[in-house]
């Protein structure tokens, strides 16, 4: 069994795959606090959970022209300074369970807690790329940065994922290699002993147990063995994600007391954009920066079942 060295997991947690392990917190737990707990954030596993002995771990990143630096942990965390930025990472399959509801779609079918937010604390993805010989003179989209991680499925082939030049370089995209998650050193199922963190943008280029990052002079070259946000023919890969908000409690079906009843949920802008505010009463939506989150799901219906965005509805019975 591959799985067999996967680390022991929250039994709160609601599983929609055990192998590989996908799970969810549930919802009246995701807003218990703003950061969520290490143990309850929800976990998208494509393959077993690598096992990383710290002590031999080193990270290799490439620059143009054959430059190569390989980083131990140790070299990680005392050639760069400590950055800290508190993010929200989100499934691009969160809430996709709504969509499969109008027609059916594939991938795991999340409800609304595919999102979960932690203060993440490492090396900034920009200084270390500066440390390689990445210059700020590739800026144009055609460049990107390649992310493998060390779990690789039966073919030898690593999980991958890349983002944009400009966004690993933007000092105000705040892109981490983070080591440290809510004060603590990360999770085996959220990448030690290294990962990805990008804010704004899907969770699938936040790439774990990461192993090697290298600058590319177009996408084409990079791995993706992602399913859950690969380009849709020839769209553009999912990047900044849309608008979301959800309603934690009640839980549908509840029953409730007539009168007046306090309501949870979260509500998120995407892409570092500013929250507006966030409408309640006949309809709960968030406005982020006159991107508005559509009412319904049959418009932004599609087959992979993500962005699933629409106004969250719940269902509830007043009681007397
Ligand atoms: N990185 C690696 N190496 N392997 C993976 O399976 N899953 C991605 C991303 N990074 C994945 C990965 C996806 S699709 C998401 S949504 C996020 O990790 C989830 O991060 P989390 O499990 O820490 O919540
Ligand atoms: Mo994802």
């Amino acid at each position: 069994d591959p799985f067999a060295g996967d680390p022991p997991r929250h039994p709160a947690l609601r599983v929609n795959s055990l192998k590989p392990f996908n799970a969810e917190p549930p919802p009246e737990l995701l807003t218990q606090s703003f950061l969520t707990p290490n143990e309850l954030f929800f976990t998208r596993n494509h393959l077993p959970v690598p096992a990383v002995e710290p002590g031999s771990y080193r990270l290799r990143v490439e620059g143009p022209g054959g430059r190569a630096l390989s980083l131990s942990l140790s070299e990680l965390r005392q050639r760069f300074p400590k950055h800290e930025v508190t993010a929200t990472l989100q499934c691009a399959g969160n809430r996709r369970s709504e969509m499969s509801r109008v027609r059916p779609v594939k991938g795991l079918p999340w409800d609304i807690g595919a999102i979960s937010t932690a203060r993440w604390g490492g090396a900034r993805l920009r200084d270390v790329l500066l440390a390689a010989g990445v210059g700020d003179h590739t800026g144009d989209g055609e460049w990107h940065v390649c992310f493998e991680g060390l779990d690789t499925d039966a073919s030898g082939t690593p999980y991958g994922a890349s983002i944009p030049l400009k966004r690993a370089l933007s000092a105000e995209a705040e892109v981490l290699l983070a080591y440290e998650m809510n004060g603590r050193e990360l999770p085996r199922d959220h990448g030690f002993p290294v990962r990805v963190v990008v804010p704004g943008v899907v969770g699938a280029r936040s790439v774990k147990w990461l192993r090697s990052v290298a600058q590319k002079d177009y996408k084409g070259f990079c791995p993706s063995v992602d399913w859950d946000s690969v380009d849709f023919g020839a769209a553009p890969a999912i990047q900044e994600l849309p608008v979301q908000s959800a309603i934690t409690e009640p839980r549908p079906g509840a029953a409730v007391p007539a009168g007046e009843l306090t309501v949870k949920g979260y509500a998120w802008s995407g892409g570092g954009r500013e929250v507006i505010r966030v409408s309640g009463g006949r309809r709960w939506g968030g406005e982020m920066r006159y991107n508005v989150q559509p009412d319904t799901v049959g418009p932004i219906w599609n087959l992979r079942g993500v962005l699933s965005n629409a106004w969250h509805r719940v269902p509830v019975t007043v009681t007397r």
